[in-house]
């Protein structure tokens, strides 16, 4: 435990005004868990010799190993600030998008971040990630510019070059928090317009937009960094020296006898020194002077870089050394590696725990600053506004915000993640150090077993080890123990307590309604939907690698809890209050994209996959697993550095056994697209391809007679029974379309699930802001759907799909039906226009429509993946009146024989034969008899509609030029100028495309950003990094999904295209490659030949 007793730490927990909880956050490997080193040598949990190399918070073997972080993990530091001493519960956190999830949970437990920012490298894509998550969870960011020493040793900087790229550095981070601050504002703005609009209920007539409105009169200068508001650390953690400018105006108040207050306000900026006039003067720069930060600040370490690393000059660090008051050790001075000395200096002079600290205690907010806003963002769930909550539930933000741990408070606990530790180092089985008689003990039993060990040595060795082996053997294999990661915002949590366990969906005001009054959960378990108890087994002060029991911890503490792996998943909200509503959901930045499909070595093992699988989901925030349909245990992971870590996890801690992982499954998705004009050879487009998509389109013959394609796509197809009919045409979505039904999912979801209770007859009571948000939907829809053949069509639309929420459209232009449009709860009371008779039998089926409608947007024609941004129009739908009277006498009369309903059915259709009429095929009234008399062999209508649906849908879909959609990521890369050929030359062969290259300003490091299809993003960032001797290391992000330009089932057909690709043709066609990877993996029929030029091998031998 370093030099701070347990005892001490109990005792800081208990005044919320000096605990912070802080987590570092950064792009990967900026320096995070190096910095995380020297705040825990402070404490003297490590020695001061092994900080920045040891790294001790990567406790895994993994992590140590690759060198970065995977898993976030919390340490409490004790630090005395003055004559306040500070309780710092500091979470350090990855880097690696992979892991983003992580930083997600960790933030969560905060109030406020340490920002880590590489000197060289600058703002990165993931520091922009952090800043904005640390926004979206309201904390407060403080700054650490990291390795300043590479600005001196790498870039070879002069100070003042290097004062003007931190400037820059700055400038980068300030303009990623204004972006934040300006869209916070915009939005709070429209909001209260918003509500200002409802309460007034009439609009005034002459409004004035006033779009910088808010932006001026909002207070933003707290939020940036910098220098002289002292948010801003400059430090090289690897040589353990930090500062901030507090400790330069300190030591210069002193020696020049200038104020304090002055300095501060000076040292960072435009200012000189004036010696003649022992002044400040402002203008440094116009006046070609140097600024005081170069002087004072930086110059001096420079010439300590110069004197010991550069010339290793020995007198002149002898006088430095005194000239600082600090103490050498003769063994650093006569290290070989002047780095030793280096960092044996600077880290008496200016110590960066010291820097960072002291800043983290002035700067940050402690537990019981925690704002207004910020509770209530914690507290409303989904789309529900805070003053719509039940009072008791409102009552509860006080508890919050006071941060009280008294005992008649509730208390509230949020869990971030689940994480697992090995039991055997749990607190409770750990070896205590031993007293001095325990040492005797053993040594005498020691001393009793060699003797015992000689004398069997002299008899047969052989029985003993077999006894000793099986001995082992025996022994229950140990077990992971999962502890919660989590956090105390009110009451006191005791061990043994029992509390309520609420899932997401709990909703506070159903359970206050259903519970009698002072219920708590001690009692036995409601039967409340969402709500369980569970007590509090152990709870655990997190010290890094280690935990330490604790008997209870106050509010505003980071804390583990054990005991709650079968009450929590992943992450839950705990209370002694029923009133207590879920927390929001985490904000998850990554997406799982990589999955793979994973079996034992032996089949005999499944049941111990299945349990481990079950432990990886809860240990890991991020990653998925899910049994589909194919009965594939699949395990879905953010990239492949995180599924990496999954598949070692399962194999060495959650199932112990020998595992196999398929190749990653790529997903696709398919598409069809306006006829292209142009061929493969770029020449223009002649009937011919008209021809071909014909022949493709004839080639199913199941459907010989019940199918018709006319040339302009239409499709028809009648069910087997001849009882109903639809025509469907396939049409692609504008590509925006596309997108924003993509981005709207999560909406659509919502809608249909309104859609369905109107249905059921139930009223959902939707929040303004989602109604809101839907009509938001249907107008961006209309404005995008535009033109001739988009006209009314947002009206019109039936539903979504797949799964209901997809970005597939099917549209109703059958003439003359009505049906109430998937915006009916916009207009909630509206009648639907009047119903004739005809459309009343199809009301009855329309579900079998869209079900044929999902089932076909679930899984394409072309290789079983689903489909994207088709829009399937319904134009003709005939169903025979009879169709619906079978329905209803297959629900009535179940008792009637057999043959009685065939003759109804018969007299039924005969009498609607002219309606039957536009079936495409004519079928005479005699052919039909038979095949109606037939009808119940092909189950009931609404059976063979669905099925008839979907037929028709993969038709139409294949009446169109189709293509598969590839997943895309976006990489940003640095690299230098001399592996730039080489960055590019990889992304070439992986078929990545460069969106823009530009130079990093003040280094000769380029940035590239590029795009790369999934399928070919395996083992990218090893190429790469490879390929450039380690120089760029890239990070895959999803980015969005693109239609492959090739068409896969394209042949060369004229003269030109034969001389470009050779017969074959195979070498140009990407999506046909994809396309058959896929269909191999799911088993269908691929269309190969398997020898080709089976001559050729005779050729070779006689050459032999
Ligand atoms: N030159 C220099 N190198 C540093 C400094 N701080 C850290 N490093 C090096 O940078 C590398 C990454 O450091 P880490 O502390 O593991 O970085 P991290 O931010 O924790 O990385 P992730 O956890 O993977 O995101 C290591 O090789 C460190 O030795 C510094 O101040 N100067
Ligand atoms: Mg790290």
């Amino acid at each position: 435990m370093g030099h701070t007793s347990l005892d001490k730490i109990i005792a800081l927990q208990r005044n919320p005004a000096n605990i912070r909880n802080l987590c570092i956050l950064a792009h990967v490997d900026h320096g995070k868990t190096t910095l995380a080193d020297c705040l825990v040598a402070s404490n003297g949990i490590i020695s001061g010799r092994l900080a920045g190399k040891l790294r001790y918070l990567d406790s895994r073997e993994d992590e140590q190993i690759r060198g970065i972080t995977m898993k976030s993990s919390a340490i409490s530091l004790h630090y005395r600030n003055g004559d306040q001493e500070y309780l710092l519960n500091l979470i350090d956190s990855p880097g690696h998008v992979d892991f983003s999830s992580e930083v997600s949970t960790a933030v969560r437990l905060c109030d406020g971040a340490i920002v880590v920012v590489d000197a060289v490298e600058g703002v990165c894509p993931q520091t922009q990630v952090v800043l904005r998550q640390a926004w979206l969870e309201n904390i407060r960011p403080v700054l650490v510019i990291n390795k300043i020493d590479r600005l001196i040793m790498e870039l070879k900087l002069t100070s003042q070059e290097a004062y003007t790229h931190l400037q820059k550095i700055l400038e980068q981070v300030n303009a990623v928090t204004g972006t934040l601050f300006t869209s916070k504002v915009l939005e709070e703005r429209a909001e209260k317009e918003k509500i200002e609009e409802r309460e007034s209920g009439t609009l005034s007539g002459d409004q004035v937009y006033d779009w910088s409105a808010g932006l001026e009169e909002a207070d933003d200068s707290h939020l940036y960094f910098s220098p002289d508001q002292g948010n801003v650390v400059f430090a090289s953690a690897i040589d353990g020296w930090g500062f901030s400018i507090q400790q330069f105006a300190h030591i210069y108040s002193q020696r020049m006898g200038i104020k304090t207050e002055v300095l501060l306000k000076t040292l960072w900026g435009d200012f000189y020194l004036n010696a003649k006039a022992k002044k400040i003067m402002k203008g440094a720069q116009a006046k070609g002077k140097k600024p005081l930060f170069v002087q004072l600040v930086l110059d001096n370490i420079w010439s300590l870089y110069d004197a010991v690393v550069t010339r290793r000059d020995k007198e002149k660090v002898e006088k430095v050394v005194t000239s600082l008051g600090v103490k050498v050790m003769a063994r650093d001075s006569r290290h070989s590696d002047p780095k030793v000395l280096l960092s044996a200096i600077c880290s008496q002079w200016l110590p960066v725990s010291q820097a960072v600290l002291s800043m983290v205690c002035e700067k940050l907010p402690s537990p019981l600053d925690m704002t207004a806003e910020r509770v209530e963002k914690l507290m409303s769930v989904g789309a529900r506004r805070f003053d719509t909550l039940p009072q008791q539930t409102q009552e509860l933000k006080r508890a919050f915000l006071q941060c009280s741990s008294s005992e008649n408070v509730p208390v509230i606990i949020f869990v971030s993640k689940m994480f697992a530790v090995d039991t055997k180092a749990l607190p409770q089985n750990r070896q205590r150090p031993l007293t001095q008689e325990e040492i005797a003990q053993r040594r005498e039993l020691a001393k009793q077993r060699h003797a015992d060990r000689m004398a069997a040595d002299q008899r047969a060795t052989q029985p003993n080890k077999e006894k000793y082996l099986t001995l082992k053997d025996s022994k229950p294999a140990e077990e992971e123990t999962f502890i919660a990661f989590a956090r105390v915002y009110s009451g006191v949590v005791k061990k043994g307590q029992r509390v309520f366990v609420l899932g997401p969906k709990y909703d506070p005001a159903q359970a206050l309604n259903m519970l009698p009054e002072k219920y708590s959960a001690s009692d036995c378990v409601p039967e409340v939907p969402h709500l369980s108890c569970c007590s509090m087994e152990s709870i655990y002060l997190l010290m890094g690698r280690e935990l330490e029991e604790l008997e209870e911890v106050p509010a505003g503490n980071v804390l583990g809890v054990g005991g709650l792996e079968e009450y929590v998943l992943k992450s839950a909200t705990l209370s002694t209050s029923p009133a207590c509503p879920p927390f929001t959901p985490l904000n998850f930045e990554a997406t799982a994209i990589v999955r793979v499909a994973i079996e034992p070595k032996h089949p005999s093992e499944m049941p111990k996959l299945v349990r481990g699988m079950r432990l990886l989901n809860q240990a890991d925030p991020c990653a998925e697993v899910l049994i589909q349909e194919t009965g594939e245990h699949v395990l879905v992971t953010a990239g492949e550095v995180h599924l990496q870590r999954c598949l070692d996890d399962l194999r060495d801690r959650f199932a112990k056994i020998e595992i196999s992982a398929s190749k990653p499954i790529i997903p696709f998705r398919e598409t069809v697209i306006r006829p292209p004009k142009v061929d493969m050879v770029n020449e223009e487009l002649g009937k011919q391809h008209k021809v071909a998509i014909i022949h493709q389109v004839s080639q199913p013959q199941s459907h010989i007679n019940t199918l018709h394609v006319d040339p302009s796509g239409l499709v028809t197809l009648t069910t087997p029974n001849r009882l109903a009919t639809v025509s469907v045409r396939a049409i692609p979505l504008p590509q925006e379309v596309t997108r924003l039904l993509e981005i709207s999912s999560e909406l659509i979801r919502t809608l249909e699930q309104v859609n369905m209770s109107l249905r059921e007859g139930k009223n959902l009571d939707i929040s303004l802001s989602t109604v809101e948000a839907i009509t938001e939907l249907k107008g961006q829809l209309e404005s995008l759907l535009q033109g001739r053949k988009w006209r009314n069509t947002v009206e019109r639309i039936w539903a979504f799909g797949p799964r209901r929420y997809g970005p597939n459209i099917l549209l109703n232009s059958v003439e003359g039906y009505q049906r109430p449009s998937v915006w009916q709860c916009l207009s909630r009371g509206d009648k639907v226009g009047e119903a004739g008779a005809q459309a009343t039998v199809l009301r009855d089926f329309d579900n079998s429509i869209v079900s044929g409608f999902q089932l076909a947007t679930l899984s394409g024609p072309m290789c079983e993946e689903p489909l994207m941004g088709v829009c399937f129009s319904i134009e003709r739908w005939d169903i025979q009146s009879s169709a619906a009277s079978q329905k209803q006498d297959s629900m009535e009369k179940d008792s009637i024989s057999n043959e009685a309903v065939v003759e109804i059915k018969v007299e039924g259709s005969s009498e609607t034969t002219p309606q039957a009429g536009g079936i495409a095929s004519g079928p005479s009234q005699a052919r039909r008899r038979p095949d109606v008399s037939s009808a119940d062999c092909y189950g009931p209508v609404s059976g063979q509609l669905i099925a008839a649906m979907k037929e028709a849908c993969r038709h139409a879909f294949q009446a169109q030029p189709q293509r598969l959609m590839a997943a895309m990521y976006t990489c940003e890369i640095m690299a230098t100028a001399e592996v730039l050929g080489r960055v590019y030359g990889v992304l070439g062969k992986r078929e990545g495309r460069v969106l823009h290259e530009e130079m990093k300003e003040g280094t000769d490091m380029f940035i590239i950003k590029a795009v790369l299809p999934v399928a070919e993003s395996f083992g990218f960032a090893d190429e790469i990094r490879k390929r450039t001797s380690g120089l760029a290391s890239p990070q895959l992000v999803f980015s969005h999904w693109e239609v492959i330009s090739s068409d896969p089932y394209w042949v060369p057909t004229t003269e030109e295209e034969y001389l470009h690709f050779g017969e074959k043709a195979d070498s140009a066609n990407q999506a046909l490659k994809y396309m058959n990877a896929v269909r191999r993996r799911k088993g269908l029929y691929v269309e190969e030949k398997i020898v080709e030029h089976a001559e050729k091998q005779r050729t070779l031998s006689k050459n032999k």
